[in-house]
């Protein structure tokens, strides 16, 4: 891959970001990790901030093009490595279902999560229906098969799979055994479970780093 075509992930350890990260290693892509510190003000420098003015992570940089918004690196990754063999490319059966899945995730299920967090009741006119009907058609979904289409893994598991095993975590979603069987078996991939291990390391450093600094060292 020559420069013009290098990809950098921004990234902070425990946060979404380690999705991109996982799904970067499982299609064998080659990239550099640009980790972020947010307790020491990284992810509102202007260096950072240059990349994505909303100061959060992940983006992804590939060669000039920068991609923000999880869902759409996701994608934009998964249509890079087609070798890989977990993309429904175009053409594929599978396609309009993948894209529906990975929208729903940004468009339906967080929008969900977070009003009912809130305590908001965004009415009948809500774009996701309501929280009950969001997790219901997301568990009749995963009911179906092993993966989100079927018996083979696609970026999308690698997705869902991420976001119910945090939104689990946080009791943000009903752990129905649906989601929780699925969410434990994506998340005991290998991809996941180095992430997670290098994850303690980084977050360590951060925390040693946020306290020099606070205590007036670099
Ligand atoms: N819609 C964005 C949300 C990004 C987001 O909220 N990232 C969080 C980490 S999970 C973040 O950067 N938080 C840092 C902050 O808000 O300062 C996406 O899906 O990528």
């Amino acid at each position: 891959m020559s420069s013009a075509d290098k990809l950098t992930l921004y990234y902070m350890p425990g946060s979404r970001a380690s999705t991109a990260r996982v799904l970067l290693d499982e299609l064998g892509a080659p990239y550099d990790l640009h980790v972020l510190n947010m307790r020491t003000g990284e992810l509102k420098s202007p260096d950072y901030l240059a990349i994505n003015p909303l100061g959060k992570v992940p983006a992804l940089t590939h060669g000039d093009t920068v991609v923000t918004e999880s869902v759409a690196i996701a994608l934009y990754v998964g249509d890079l490595f087609p070798q890989a063999g977990l993309t429904p490319a175009i053409g594929d059966p599978r396609r309009g279902a993948y894209l529906r899945w990975m929208t729903f995730s940004a468009a339906c299920f967080e929008p969900a999560l977070i009003d009912k967090s809130l305590g908001h009741d965004p009415g009948s006119q809500s774009p996701y229906g309501s929280y009950d009907q969001v997790m219901e058609v997301l568990a009749d979904q995963l009911g179906k098969a092993p993966y989100l289409f079927g018996d083979r893994i696609t970026v999308a598991d690698i997705h869902w799979g991420s976001v119910l095993y945090w939104t689990l975590m946080l009791k943000l979603v009903p752990d129905l055994p649906v989601f929780t069987d699925y969410a434990e078996r994506i998340a005991a991939r290998p991809s996941f479970q180095r992430v997670f291990k290098d994850e303690v390391r980084l977050q360590a450093e951060h925390e040693a780093a946020a306290a020099a600094k606070a205590s007036g060292g670099t």
